[in-house]
């Protein structure tokens, strides 16, 4: 195993892979920025070296910092949690060069998926269906992007290659407003993502976003985890995320999940990942590979047993899985809610000093914070304080577990989102199951 792991994170992932290490018996070391010499897990870690001043860009995206402080405590591994540098092609080569192990796939595979054009073309080749689209870059040709509009059918999206998470796109309802659009892409990708490539796909109008979660060895065995529905959200941050999805049948799962299982193989994958569809008329759609694990993990290992953090740890010390795709029983459902320190009404942030905080508990009851009493949400990073996860041997079982779970949880002193939580667990169209991804949005603007 491992010796020695440090966690280039914070917050709530990074006392989830401290765990994890301590389970497996191995060292951890905490790197945090000023604002976060108090965190739960720089407390709890064997180590920890203040790497730089509260701005992320000082510390937590601060290569050079983090790279220096794996040397001076002669960590073996780094974890890079989600956000911050976890999709960063440049620092997984950075880590590898210096000497280290990313806890993540290749450099080169990370940039294979941050360019989405080449993602759908290595998925497309591995069998992994995609929007009708572009199938490629678009030109300046104006004649031949009409053509390849005509041909998908109105309406198209135009996407930066280099955007993804809901950045850099623009819908496009007619042949008039093309050329226009493709422009204006264009110049925004150029100066957003350095990158002015962009592509195109049907626009698809109301669909749920659902995702598989998978593990891959790099030594040529995959397996996925099922599928989470992560359609309730709001400009691009997800609120709630369940698993499974509500109305995905044994069949579907096993054909779609078998897809990804087997383009993580050809495509050599190593370490967790999440294939992103959009899911709409009973047909799945690919559109972005993320080669990170992400916030929702918890409700895959929910409903599977496995944790994630430990196959990540295992892989990266260079051990084959150890569970076949046969072993893999989804059983019960899961669903997790955010809980972010912001204005439930405005989402204006609200951080601050928690002064009082009383854990929820009972069966089938998750929490996964890093927050105490006593304890400041700096201003400087997401306001996610906590992720509540309510699993049940039913769907209709989890939903009331997180209902009450969500009348017992206390956090006082700052705003956060339970009240817009509580409203999601009682809303009948929620309770029903299948709501697309506009529906939070919709919900709000008439409530
Ligand atoms: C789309 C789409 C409709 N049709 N692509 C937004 C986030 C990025 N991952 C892709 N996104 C979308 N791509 C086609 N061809 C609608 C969205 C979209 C969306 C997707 C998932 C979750 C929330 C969303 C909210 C608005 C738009």
């Amino acid at each position: 195993m491992l010796d020695k792991v440090l966690i280039a994170n914070r917050g709530e992932i990074a006392l989830r892979i401290l765990r994890a290490c301590k389970e497996l018996g191995i060292k951890t070391v905490a790197v945090h920025s000023t604002a976060d010499r108090n965190l739960k897990h720089v407390l709890l870690a064997d180590e920890s070296i203040c790497i730089g001043k509260a701005s992320a860009t000082e510390s937590y995206l601060n290569i050079p910092r983090i790279i220096a402080a794996a040397e001076v405590t002669n960590s073996i591994a780094i974890h890079p949690g989600y956000g911050f540098l976890a999709e960063n092609a440049d620092f997984a080569e950075a880590v590898e060069k210096s000497g280290f192990i990313f806890i993540g796939p290749t450099a080169e595979t990370i940039n294979l998926m941050g360019d989405k054009v080449s993602a759908i073309n290595a998925m497309k080749k591995a069998g992994v269906p995609c929007v009708p689209g572009s199938d490629g870059p678009l030109t300046d040709d104006e004649e031949r992007n009409k053509a390849i509009a005509k041909r998908i059918g109105y309406p198209i999206i135009v996407k930066a290659a280099g955007g993804g998470g809901g950045r850099g796109m623009r819908v496009v309802r007619s042949e008039g407003e093309l050329v226009k659009a493709i422009q204006t892409t264009q110049a925004e990708a150029g100066s957003a993502f350095g990158n002015p490539t962009v592509y195109m796909e049907k626009f698809l109008e109301n669909p749920r976003h659902v995702e598989i979660q998978v593990l891959a060895d790099g030594q040529g065995n995959a397996i996925h985890l099922g599928e989470r529905d992560c359609s309730m959200q709001r400009r691009h941050q997800k609120v709630v995320e369940e698993a499974p999805a509500p109305g995905i049948s044994e069949q579907m799962r096993a054909k779609i999940g078998d897809r990804c299982r087997r383009a993580c193989i050809e495509i050599n994958y190593r370490g967790a990942g999440t294939f992103e569809f959009l899911y709409e008329n009973g047909e799945f759609y690919f559109i972005e590979m993320n080669t990170r694990i992400q916030v929702e993990h918890p409700v895959s290992e929910m409903i599977t047993g496995v944790d994630l953090i430990k196959e990540q740890l295992r892989i990266a010390a260079g051990q084959p899985l150890s569970i076949d795709q046969s072993q893999i029983q989804i059983r019960g459902h899961a669903i997790e809610c955010r809980i972010n320190a912001e204005d439930p009404e405005t989402f204006i942030p609200s951080p601050g000093l928690i002064n009082m905080f009383h854990a929820p508990g009972g069966l089938g009851i998750r929490w996964e914070s890093h927050i105490y009493a006593g304890y400041t949400v700096p201003p400087f990073y997401d306001s996610m304080i906590g992720k509540l996860i309510a699993y049940g041997e039913s769907r209709d079982e989890a939903i009331a577990r997180m209902r009450h779970a969500l009348e017992e949880i206390v956090v006082d002193g700052i705003k956060t989102n339970i009240p817009l939580q509580r409203r999601i667990m009682a809303d009948e169209n929620f309770f029903a199951g299948g709501t697309n991804i506009h529906y939070l949005e919709k919900k709000l603007g008439l409530n």
